[in-house]
């Protein structure tokens, strides 16, 4: 095979292209922390973190991989977890030389499902009946629309966190924490172009966890859903400009959260904030309640290839040609 100098060129572009994005490189709760393995790359570590084949996102709300991410693998370990305890999961791109979560536009949402075996080490999730525990969208009350996703931008060792229900019942599950990237969101998916950088980029990401305790919380059948198929393409929190109408509240893809997680009689501290369908909910753990509320980032004062501005909110409707600037990083 002969390659041309463009060709190799383009080759460089999409491996620098693939290396952004990102992953869940490490799991801390109750101050264990659980490594995880190189998307891609043969596993080094006993990890409770299920391992994707890429850090690049999850094309389509269809694909077989809105389960748990691209090819992953059942874990060779799992984490001992109580009710309520609180997950932090550390997003990373997958870019060496800029190492930190690149995106900071669309929601943040975690989903519990049942395993059928001891410990979820042999667990296939393909079918698993997914509910929703937790759902972040934009930070209540930041006038420039910022997400909560913008908590984790680019930062170093700032986690995003899930708290397992205070009421949940014990057992084995899979821990679903998903990211959905919004910056391109309103450019409709082409199932025909599937690569192609348009529409929502998903980013789910599963760990194995038993929970111990003597709860009894637990859904209801009809708060089940599959993954893929609880989401659309053209769901309203999925085909949507993210730019506009900030202050809105965002319409979370999947089902609402699961109708014990906030209602439960339990004893553990827990902050009554109540659930929404439509606004940013999770259950407060008392250890973990402090949030950050980023500053806005300001452009770029030179219009070179700064990859971060997918900050900048354009004002008014987007002209699809000249988007891309605001879009870089992809
Ligand atoms: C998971 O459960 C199986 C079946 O009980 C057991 O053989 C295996 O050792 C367990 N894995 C771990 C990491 O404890
Ligand atoms: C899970 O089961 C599906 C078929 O239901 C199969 O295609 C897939 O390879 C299985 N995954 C793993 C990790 O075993
Ligand atoms: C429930 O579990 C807790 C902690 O493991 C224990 O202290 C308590 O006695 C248990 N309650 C019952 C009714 O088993
Ligand atoms: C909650 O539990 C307490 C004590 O176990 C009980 O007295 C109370 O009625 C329960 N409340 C609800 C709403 O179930
Ligand atoms: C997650 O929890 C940690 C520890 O409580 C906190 O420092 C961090 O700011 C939280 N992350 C977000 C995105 O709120
Ligand atoms: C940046 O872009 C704006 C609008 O496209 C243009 O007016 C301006 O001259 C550019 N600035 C630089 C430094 O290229
Ligand atoms: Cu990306």
């Amino acid at each position: 095979m002969t390659f041309t100098l463009i060709q190799a060129l383009l080759l460089l572009a999409s491996v620098s292209q693939v290396s952004a994005h990102g992953f869940v490189s490490r799991i801390t709760v109750n101050g264990q922390t659980f490594k995880g393995n190189t998307p891609g790359e043969k596993p080094t570590v006993d990890s409770i973190i299920r391992l994707v084949s890429a850090e690049s996102p999850v094309k389509g709300a269809a694909n077989s991989a809105v389960n748990c991410g691209k090819n992953a693998q059942q874990a060779a370990t799992f984490a001992k977890v109580q009710p309520g305890d609180t997950m932090h999961f550390f997003w990373v791109s997958g870019d060496p030389d800029e190492p930190f979560w690149p995106h900071n536009t669309g929601p943040i949402m975690t989903y519990l499902a049942k395993c059928d075996d001891d410990n979820c080490t042999t667990f296939n999730s393909t079918n698993a009946k997914w509910f929703k525990i937790e759902e972040d969208g934009r930070i209540p009350g930041n006038k420039d629309g910022d997400w909560e996703q913008n908590n984790i931008f680019d930062a170093k060792n700032v986690p995003s966190n899930a708290t397992l229900p205070a009421n949940l019942a014990p057992g084995p599950y899979i821990v679903r924490h998903e990211i959905i990237a919004l910056h391109l969101a309103q450019f409709p998916f082409d199932p025909q172009d599937p690569t192609a950088d348009k529409g929502a980029e998903f980013y789910p990401s599963c760990a194995q966890i038993v929970v111990g305790g003597n709860q009894t919380g637990a859904p209801t059948t009809d708060e089940f859903v599959a993954l893929p198929g609880a989401y659309t393409d053209k769901d309203k929190g999925i085909l949507i400009n993210p730019f506009d109408n900030v202050d809105q509240p965002y319409p979370f893809p999947g089902p609402p959260i699961a109708a014990f997680v906030n209602a439960g009689n339990f004893t553990t501290p827990s902050a009554s904030s109540a659930p929404s369908s439509t606004t940013s909910a999770r259950p407060k753990s008392s250890s973990c309640k402090s949030k950050r509320y980023a500053k806005r980032r300001t452009p770029s004062s030179s219009n070179s290839s700064n990859r971060y501005q997918d900050n900048v909110l354009p004002q008014g409707p987007i002209d699809p040609s000249v988007a891309w600037g605001y879009m870089a990083r992809a």
